[in-house]
């Protein structure tokens, strides 16, 4: 349980339910000491290290390269730190938490917000000087200096519509108006809302940490909603005018009558949240890089077995859970699939989200039913949990 009344450090002494209703969406936050002896979970060269892998995503961005704000993109070698500049580049490796567990620790801080929010941990280390340009995003962050200092310059909100300069990666603001000026050290924390430009500059050799959020578009909500929907539409049902009536003049008319149908049509498609939920507990528990889910082929009899015997059972840190009600059911989703049981199984749901570890002792009231058993053997065998290996 968090509690929302409560003070907290990390919000400079506001409570969650201040933060919530007075900064959350609404304005940036500078909090001085947010973590108090803040150990930094990753180094320089650990992060580095995790640029020069094939399957992690990271950029280097160098202010005067070959190009203004040139952005290389990794895998990099060792060739590629040889021949950067000694000032004012910035490294940014992203989803850093799903390969450093203290790094996912990060999150648990922010356990007032709605988990399915939170997108991935991005880390950047910056040479002195470095930085990647006066900018906005669309989504909120909370920006944690690990390292070193780093001065965050503050405009106001930007948008589409913001002159930006012809970059064809970055969303860099053309006029930067400063309105702020934080100088942020170790242990500091910084909350971005959406759209406010910023402008981080190294003052020395410095690491921030990017505790992102997201929030889809409303183009991603109607594109992705409407395929989902798209499968339960049989090709009869369609566009259909019982009640025209018959045209003495302008048949080259599209009357009021049709957009009423049209919106007939798409009120009927809508209405329905089951689908809704279901499809959007799926679409956002979509693993960011689902070739990270192994998966495991067990039997539910050996599975039991194992957990018995004492076997650790833990989320993949690239699974992602969620799961509500609807009417009289639960659902559970699970790295973009999901699947429906009766309400008793709510703890068990909550459990499987929640926990850092399923074992024995908290899977006990569930070893000896059939449903529970099922469900865990796909959520090993689809990738979603795995064995924990010591
Ligand atoms: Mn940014």
């Amino acid at each position: 349980m968090v509690q929302v009344d409560k003070p907290l450090d990390l919000l400079g002494g506001l409570t969650p339910n201040e933060f919530m209703k007075n900064y959350w969406q609404r304005k940036p936050l500078l909090v001085k000491g947010a973590f108090k002896d803040f150990q930094n979970p990753i180094s320089p060269d650990e992060l580095a290290g995790l640029s020069l892998e094939e399957e992690i995503e990271s950029r280097i961005v160098i202010e005067n390269g070959n190009t203004p704000w040139e952005l290389l993109h990794g895998p990099f070698d060792m060739q590629t730190y040889h021949n950067l500049p000694e000032t004012n580049w910035t490294l940014l490796v992203q989803a850093v938490d799903q390969v450093m567990p203290n790094v996912a620790e990060l999150f648990k801080p922010f356990q007032f917000l709605p988990n399915w929010r939170f997108d991935d941990i991005m880390i950047s280390y910056a040479t002195e000087g470095g930085s990647v340009g006066p900018h906005f995003d669309y989504y909120d962050v909370f920006l944690i200096q690990s390292l070193g200092t780093r001065l965050w310059k503050i405009g106001p909100p930007a948008d589409s519509h913001s002159p930006r300069l012809d970059h064809e990666h970055l969303r860099l603001l053309a006029e930067f108006k400063q309105s702020d000026e934080w100088l942020l050290e170790p242990g500091d924390m910084l909350y971005l809302p959406p759209q406010y430009a910023h402008y981080g500059i190294a003052t020395s050799n410095c690491m921030t940490i990017s505790v992102g959020l997201r929030a889809p578009s409303s183009e991603e909500i109607l594109v992705h909603y409407t395929d989902f929907l798209s499968q339960f539409l049989p090709e009869e049902e369609r566009y259909s005018d019982a009640d025209q009536q018959a045209i003495s003049s302008n048949s080259y008319f599209i009357d009021k009558q049709v957009i009423k149908r049209l919106r007939k049509i798409l009120q009927m498609a809508l209405a329905d949240d089951q689908k809704l939920i279901t499809w959007f507990g799926q679409y956002v528990t979509e693993p960011r890089y689902p070739e990270r889910l192994i998966g495991e082929d067990i039997s539910e009899v050996a599975l039991k077995e194992l957990i018995k015997n004492s076997a650790i059972i833990v989320k993949n840190p690239s699974a992602k859970l969620a799961w509500t009600e609807y009417a009289n059911e639960s659902i559970l989703f699970a790295s973009g699939y999901s699947r429906n049981f009766p309400k008793p199984y709510n703890e068990l749901l909550k459990l499987i989200c929640e926990t850092d570890s399923l074992y024995e002792g908290n899977l006990a009231n569930w070893l000896g039913d059939s449903i529970a058993l099922t469900l865990l053997t796909e959520l090993i065998k689809q990738g979603t949990l795995e064995f924990f290996n010591e």
